[in-house]
């Protein structure tokens, strides 16, 4: 046993950090386009007004991924070239474009993995409001019906929200992201109640629309990781633990309504009355089966149990191996990520992200060679594949990321890609990690 026969394999990237053309061909603007104008937001002072350019040059990285022989491509589409305002009239050059991707993508035998939304809102729409207007699940729901209808004949996959965590954790809660706003806990609340909102509709649109739909929900994750078999039901408590100050980076907090139709019981009681009033009709859309759930995961923490029984975090050794944005190395948490998570939700799981950071260059050679991030791969893919051994059913794994760019408050001091982009000359070199990747692909990892 090993991975499944029809394992995906893929390389992820999203809109916002990829696309550029900001404000080309009737495109809006975003809160992303907004915030990175603001001086002072982003290290580097850059922004995603050109980006990797993906928006002209689409034909040539589809060429790129099929030179790396991936099966599935995960990018998100930018709201705002479909709906410039967020709701009223549909930009038919954004459709244009989101078409001719998809289409070059089909011509490769390459399958498309729509995220709804990697955190580019309409800037139109945060100026009513945001996540915190209640009237912004009716907008959600009308984008993804534009989207289902334009695109649903030839794409099969969506996930609705990737990272909820993220974009309203570091956006509305520390201020690091856009907006850029610290919101207190009963705001934050309702935002993320709209944001569950909004998924609901936006399942029972794909399920009308797009036949043989599969739909997921792509979370942040930094599981928790048992030092030995003792601690084991410790990190897992500690893992889907939901309470004051830290629902909204929590798991439960967002899976279990979609899962079980319920909030975590001890937030309800947390908050009693500060909680937004929760529409029975509302709860029954959040809860509506999805496919898969979408687990993000690039580290982990070790933990082990206390007295009480609960988790208790044990720092990395000093030197431990981390990578250049300075997240600890820790394979292990894909194995026990999964494994959490399919215990407890019983869904298939895709690893939607997982990659890592270096500070990556161009040798003499002319090549870039990145045995780190070889390495870092292959250690994490070897958990996956144990837990795959051991039980969990792993539909796939999508590296991030295809390609370096846009590292939202980093700018582009962080280089993800397993191919390299060169930003003065828009030139792409496939890193010996890419090369690493599609031997790995060719294989179904039986060759980890
Ligand atoms: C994800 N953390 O974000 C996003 O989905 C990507 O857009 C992003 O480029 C990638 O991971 C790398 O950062 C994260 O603090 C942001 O643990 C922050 C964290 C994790 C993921």
């Amino acid at each position: 046993m090993s991975f499944r026969k029809d394992f995906v394999w893929g390389a992820a990237t999203a809109s916002y950090q990829i696309e550029g053309a900001y404000n080309e061909d009737g495109k809006g603007s975003s809160i992303w386009d907004e915030f990175t104008h603001i001086d002072g937001k982003i290290l580097d002072k850059s922004t995603g007004d050109v980006a990797c350019d993906h928006y002209h040059r689409y034909k040539e990285d589809v060429r790129l991924m099929h030179e790396l022989g991936l099966k599935a491509y995960r990018f998100s589409i930018a709201w705002p070239r479909i709906f410039p305002d967020g709701i009223g009239s549909v930009n038919q050059k954004g459709i244009d474009f989101y078409n001719n991707l998809i289409d070059e993508l089909l011509s490769y035998g390459i399958e498309p993995y729509i995220t709804l939304y990697h955190w580019d809102l309409p800037y139109a729409l945060y100026l009513k409001g945001g996540w915190l207007n209640d009237d912004i699940a009716d907008y959600f729901e009308r984008y993804t019906t534009v989207v289902a209808e334009n695109f649903g004949d030839r794409v099969k996959n969506f996930i609705t929200f990737n990272e909820p965590q993220v974009f309203i954790g570091c956006g509305c809660l520390e201020g690091s992201h856009a907006p850029g706003f610290q919101y207190g806990d009963k705001d934050l609340l309702r935002m993320c109640h709209n944001v569950l909102r909004a998924h609901g509709r936006a399942v029972r649109v794909l399920r009308q629309t797009v036949p043989d739909v599969k739909i997921g929900f792509t979370s942040a994750a930094s599981p928790l990781v048992p030092l030995t078999e003792n601690d084991v039901e410790a990190a897992r408590g500690g893992f889907f633990s939901c309470g004051r100050g830290n629902f909204v980076f929590s798991q439960s907090f967002w899976h279990d309504p979609i899962a079980f139709g319920k909030y975590p019981e001890a937030i309800l009681s947390t908050y009693g009355e500060d909680f937004p009033a929760v529409d029975e009709e509302d709860m029954k859309l959040i809860s509506a089966p999805i496919d898969f759930i979408g687990l993000n995961i690039y580290t982990g923490a070790f933990v082990k149990a206390d007295e009480n029984g609960y988790a208790q975090r044990i720092p990395c050794y000093r030197g431990h191996p981390r990578t250049a944005i300075g997240w600890d190395v820790v394979p292990q948490s894909l194995y026990w990520g999964t494994k959490f998570f399919y215990d407890r939700y019983k869904l298939t799981i895709f690893i939607t992200e997982n990659g890592m950071s270096a500070h990556d260059c161009i040798s003499l050679d002319g090549k870039v060679h990145d045995p780190n991030r070889i390495d870092y791969l292959n250690r994490y893919l070897l958990e996956l594949k144990k837990s795959a051994e051991d039980g969990a059913d792993i539909g796939g794994y999508f590296q991030w990321s295809l390609m370096d760019n846009f590292e939202w408050a980093k700018g582009y001091s962080e280089r993800f890609g397993v191919i390299y982009v060169d930003y003065e000359t828009q030139n792409r070199i496939i890193k010996d990690s890419g090369y690493w990747f599609k031997g790995i692909i060719e294989q179904n990892g039986e060759n980890l």
